[in-house]
């Protein structure tokens, strides 16, 4: 065996054992790759994700609800450091990374596309995005990639409270007036779509999802994981007593899951390419924020230099 087959052997043994492939391994090029792809992208994700409820924090209707928006904002700023740190593990560059979002090169959630019309939109976001989060992000706990599985122990113990808090607010809600029940069911009616594109295109037509299931990165595939948010899901819709406006959605018994419509590809398709409702916004104040930061790095750069100058004397 020559030293190139027996890393390759070692790799494939380590994957084959559930154990953890480390930074200090070697690894397959396309395999470093697709994880960089996917760690990239959900570190982006939850830094565009700040925004549609950021809009919220000045207009919350109360201060237990600002302060609750302000730690979930803050929270998601946080996954975003994990992530990007962890992409940093297998020699990705931050400074380009945010060049890749920014430019339109890597992507971020189809999710964050959609405005925050109402404050009742704050909570389907924690109920329906933050349950999908959930639904989609447990199993990479045990993604064969250590720095990647181990931020998602704590992302998702963080993302459960956000559910929480979610479901807790349109609880509130619905107990409340007619006009807060109604929009309730306007904000159900408009995130619950775009919630089931979260997991992605369907397994026929995800080229990604084999390749990552062999090397255990990802552990289910998109339908199966959009299936397991549907059957978790209606009972919570019963529970509150909002409609999920779909009506196919049904019952069957001989599957043991819920039946539901045809996701509607094309707009997903649409908003994936830079199309939606809010993509232009939201990649234009990533920007503007990441502009109006650079004094803030350049200030750190000149400390640690001259922190190094006077250590090196
Ligand atoms: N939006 O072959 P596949 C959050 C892309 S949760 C945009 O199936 P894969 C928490 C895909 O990247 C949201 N693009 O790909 C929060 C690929 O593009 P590429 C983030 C999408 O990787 C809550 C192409 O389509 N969560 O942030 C989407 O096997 C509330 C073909 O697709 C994660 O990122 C989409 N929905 O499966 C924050 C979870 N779906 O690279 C704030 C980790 C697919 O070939 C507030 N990621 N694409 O050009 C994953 O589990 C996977 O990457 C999937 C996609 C399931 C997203």
């Amino acid at each position: 065996m020559t030293p190139e087959h027996e890393l390759q052997a070692h790799f494939e043994r380590t994957i084959a054992r559930d154990q953890r492939i480390e930074p200090r391994d070697w690894m397959p090029a396309d395999y470093r790759k697709s994880v960089l792809r996917q760690t990239a992208q959900h570190a982006h994700s939850e830094i565009i994700g700040m925004q549609p409820e950021g809009a919220w924090i000045t207009r919350a209707p109360s201060l237990r609800r600002k302060a609750i928006l302000l730690a979930k904002v803050q929270d998601e700023a946080g996954h975003g450091l994990y992530l990007y740190s962890a992409a940093e593990t297998l020699g990705a560059d931050r400074a380009e990374l945010t060049d890749k979002l920014i430019s339109g090169a890597q992507k971020y959630s189809s999710i964050f596309n959609y405005p925050t019309l109402t404050f009742a939109d704050v909570g389907v976001i924690g109920w329906l995005v933050d349950g999908a989060a959930i639904c989609n992000q447990v199993p990479l706990c045990r993604s064969s990639y250590g720095p990647y599985a181990r931020a998602m122990i704590r992302i998702c113990k963080e993302e459960s409270f956000h559910q929480r808090q979610g479901y807790e607010l349109l609880m509130t809600m619905m107990r409340g007036t007619p006009e807060q029940r109604r929009m309730v069911q306007d904000a159900t009616d408009r995130w619950w779509w775009p919630s089931l594109m979260m997991f992605g295109p369907p397994d026929a037509d995800s080229p990604n999802t084999e390749r990552s299931m062999a090397w255990k990165i990802k552990r289910h595939t998109n339908d199966e994981l959009r299936q397991r948010f549907v059957d978790m899901t209606v009972p919570q819709a019963g529970a509150l007593g909002v409609a999920l406006p779909d009506p196919e959605l049904r019952w069957n018994a001989e599957r043991g899951h819920h039946d539901f419509g045809e996701i509607d590809w094309d707009e997903f398709k649409r908003v994936v390419s830079g199309d939606g409702p809010c993509n232009a916004e939201r990649v234009e104040h990533r920007r503007a924020a990441h502009e109006e930061g650079a004094w803030v790095r350049e200030a750190a750069a000149a400390h640690a230099a001259k922190r190094e100058e006077v250590a090196a004397a």
